[in-house]
């Protein structure tokens, strides 16, 4: 492994470990830039000097992205294990030449005195991401462009675009390369006021526009030469806008944990329950988890070396131009990371919550921290196991759990909320949830001619057409499955369940038998859901057996919610730049560079050479007994519902890793049968305090949130001192009779804890 990470080190450029003491340590190898390494080792300073002496304007830098450079995995696990020196710090900064149409790689050595630049490669002809700044900068200099605000005025008597328009900058697709610059299709809507929802306004006119030249190359309008009305009517969800009352009858539901939580958290790197993990944040994919692994019975199982959500296509159904263009890669087109929301205490994530912050950069190089940008719960996660023995009563049942960790991002018009959810039972999960407002336009003349109903979409307002789409995500699993180096030896296995053909060993016809097949190569590799055929893939490491079955222990996918195929024609831009999406599981050995699937950049002038996950299988690699990442795609066909206006109900997609033959018996079999003391039978007294049919008006029942009294009997409750009058103690008070007149137990969570950098 030594050898191999050597190889890698010197295939990325990295700059070598040198001897000697180091000047300021990372708490791990792979924690994200903190605040101070943006100011101390200032990654902007470094960059302009580097530029000065190249001859160029400092001022036209633009720091597209910023991350520390995650090391070699190799690297990362000796010096994990103890064995190898720590991996030298690094950060890679995409910047770009304002108005020079140039991108550049920066690699700075943060612990070189001073920090400096060691590598500046300037990449031909790509654009780099659209971050929220240039979102920003772009509506306001479009805003300023006289051209515009004569169109503006004379064809939608729209004086003041300031405070009348919004602008939705999207990259341009297929019909602008890099060479024509920084090329992005605006779209435009009409705001009825500051708060309004501007998606109910949509103009029918898209332009064509590069914010760094402030040149228009092409205005399109679809709504005819005379142009349509816009589209008045109001849709709003803001709360100074909705137009009927709230409802009263929700009571409050809280989630308490008045003991505390059970994980610790120990610089980014979070214990709970048997799992452990390092958890890392990009700029690009947002929350990260890393170095997954598992203690099972004293003994530290590594599980998945990373994981994270890896790209985002959202492609639209709408044939005619100009919508033929309409397709958002939300991650390299924009960052998620970038996109990340400061999540709000008490609506985003309910209980006893641990949140994370982000810093990420600004367009200026200047560290912008994300306050809670992640959070992390506890969540009752239902029955972890029951049997209930009918011959005598005797019931065994346990409560699963699970911890969840999250983070939401606003990408234009759509909010999503990315979770990993670990279980007691060794389940990972992993939820998309949509939710945000559906993309809107005009409708053609032709659509109004027939009655005003569009012909590819949704009518969700007069005029308003909300598109036909599909959204996909991709995530990247870097599997470890009880490898010390990180699952560099690993086979995956498509499993499939088939009925028995008729005959003299399947006489009745009722037999069905498993079937397992290798992945041996990346052409193999590349396969599609088959729920009729209960098709898993299973990742197992042949090396370690299990004791019970001499079987490899293994992690099996499961795919959750039925995800559907890309609909764009196998020719068409969506589907060869989106190619990762094409297919529900791609197989990959790993390679540090092969991180991103639809390509490093959201425009390259030969697509070929960026399509990522495309272009990598076709070396066709050898996957059997290899370091094997798992591309998994998740997705949806979104036919829009009136529901979903103006403000889309969440949706929820997902997907499962399960330990298969892992462990050698039910792991949660040591959870301890302890009922949840604040679980209230309402018709035994728990609606009382309810306020509804229970009928009981003061009960101690309701005082201590403990059953006490029953039979409908008033209660009074004090400390040391609870009486039931006119009836008797019920069972559970007789049972546990100091819990159950105790002094109430707060039902404050503990203290908040402070939010942690990522
Ligand atoms: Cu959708």
């Amino acid at each position: 492994m030594q050898q191999a990470a050597a190889v890698l080190v010197e295939e990325l450029g990295l700059p070598s470990r040198p001897e000697g003491g180091l000047a300021r340590l990372p708490e791990h190898p792979l924690d994200p830039l903190c605040a101070l390494e943006y100011e101390q080792a200032s990654v902007a300073r470094a960059c302009k000097e580097h530029a000065a002496s190249l001859g160029l304007d400092p001022d036209i830098l633009r720091f597209n992205g910023v991350n520390a450079q995650e090391p070699v995995k190799y690297e990362v696990l000796a010096f994990l294990r103890g064995e190898g020196l720590r991996p030298r710090r690094t950060a890679m900064a995409i910047l770009e030449l304002f108005a020079q149409n140039a991108v550049v790689e920066a690699v700075i050595d943060l612990e070189a005195h001073p920090p400096c630049v060691t590598a500046w490669k300037q990449m031909d002809g790509v654009q780099a991401a659209l971050t929220p700044d240039d979102v920003l900068e772009c509506e306001a200099v479009l805003k300023r462009n006289p051209r515009f605000r004569a169109i503006m005025a004379q064809r939608y008597g729209i004086s003041d675009v300031d405070t009348e328009l919004a602008v939705d900058p999207w990259y341009s697709g297929f019909r602008y390369g890099s060479p024509e610059g920084r090329v992005l299709q605006c779209l435009l809507y009409k705001r009825s006021s500051p708060d309004d929802n501007h998606y109910a306004h949509p103009l029918d006119c898209i332009i064509m526009y590069d914010f760094h030249t402030d040149k228009i190359h092409d205005i399109v309008f679809h709504g005819g030469e005379q142009g349509r009305n816009i589209p008045t009517q109001d849709a709003n969800f803001h709360r100074s806008l909705v137009d009927r009352p709230w409802r009263t009858s929700l009571k409050p539901l809280d989630v308490v944990q008045p003991e505390g939580p059970s994980w610790s958290v120990e610089g980014n790197v979070v214990t709970w329950e048997g799992w452990q993990f390092h958890l890392g944040f990009s700029w690009r994919e947002g929350l990260i988890i890393n170095d997954l692994k598992f203690c099972d019975q004293g003994r530290m199982r590594p599980v998945m070396y990373r994981g994270a959500l890896a790209e985002i296509i959202v492609p639209y159904g709408e044939p005619r131009p100009p919508f033929e263009l309409k397709c958002a890669y939300d991650i390299v087109d924009y960052g998620l990371g970038l996109c990340a929301n400061p999540l709000e205490v008490g609506c985003d994530c309910l209980g006893l919550i641990k949140y994370f912050d982000a810093v990420v950069s600004d367009s200026r190089g200047r560290p912008h921290t994300i306050r809670r940008a992640v959070c992390m719960k506890e969540e009752d996660a239902g029955m972890a196991w029951k049997h209930y023995e009918y011959r005598n009563g005797h019931t065994e049942v346990r409560r699963n759990r699970r911890l969840a960790l999250k983070f939401i991002a606003t990408i234009a018009n759509y909010e999503y909320q990315f979770s990993w959810i670990l279980h007691l039972d060794g389940t990972i999960g992993f939820e998309a949830g949509l939710t945000g407002i559906v993309s809107t336009h005009a409708l053609f003349p032709e659509e109004h001619a027939a009655g005003g109903q569009p012909q590819w979409g949704t009518l969700v307002s007069p005029g308003v057409n909300a598109h036909i789409h599909q959204h996909f995500f991709q995530v990247r699993m870097d599997m470890a499955v009880d490898d010390p180096d990180g699952g560099a030896c690993l086979q995956v296995v498509e499993v499939e369940a088939d009925p028995m053909p008729l005959g003299p060993g399947n006489p009745h016809g009722v037999g069905f038998d498993i079937t397992q097949r290798v992945l041996q190569r990346e052409s193999e590799a590349q396969r599609m859901c088959a729920p009729e055929r209960s098709r898993v893939w299973k990742i197992q490491n042949p090396r370690v057996l299990s004791p019970v079955t001499g079987k490899p222990v293994a992690w099996k996918l499961m795919p959750g919610t039925p995800c559907p195929p890309l609909l764009a024609h196998p020719t068409s831009s969506h589907a060869t730049r989106g190619a990762f999406a094409t297919k529900h599981l791609v197989v990959t050995p790993y390679h540090p560079k092969e991180m991103n699937p639809a390509g490093d950049y959201p425009l390259h002038p030969d697509p070929e050479q960026n399509r990522g996950i495309a272009q990598w299988v076709q070396a066709d690699r050898n996957l059997d007994g290899a370091d094997c990442v798992l591309w998994y795609t998740l997705g949806l066909t979104h036919v829009v519902r009136t529901e979903d206006w103006p403000v889309m109900p969440v949706e929820v997609l997902n997907f499962h890793l399960k330990p298969w033959d892992f462990f050698t018996q039910n792991p949660t079999l040591d959870l301890p049968p302890i009922p949840n003391k604040r679980t209230i039978d309402f018709d035994r007294g728990g609606g009382a305090k309810a306020g509804g049919s229970g009928g009981l008006a003061a009960s101690c029942c309701a005082a201590t949130t403990l059953g006490c009294c029953g039979g409908g009997a008033a209660c009074t409750c004090q400390p040391g001192a609870c009486a039931c009058a006119g009836g008797e103690c019920s069972s559970a008070s007789r049972a546990a009779p100091a819990s159950c007149c105790a002094k109430p137990a707060t039902t404050e969570p503990a203290a908040a804890q402070p939010s942690s950098r990522l």
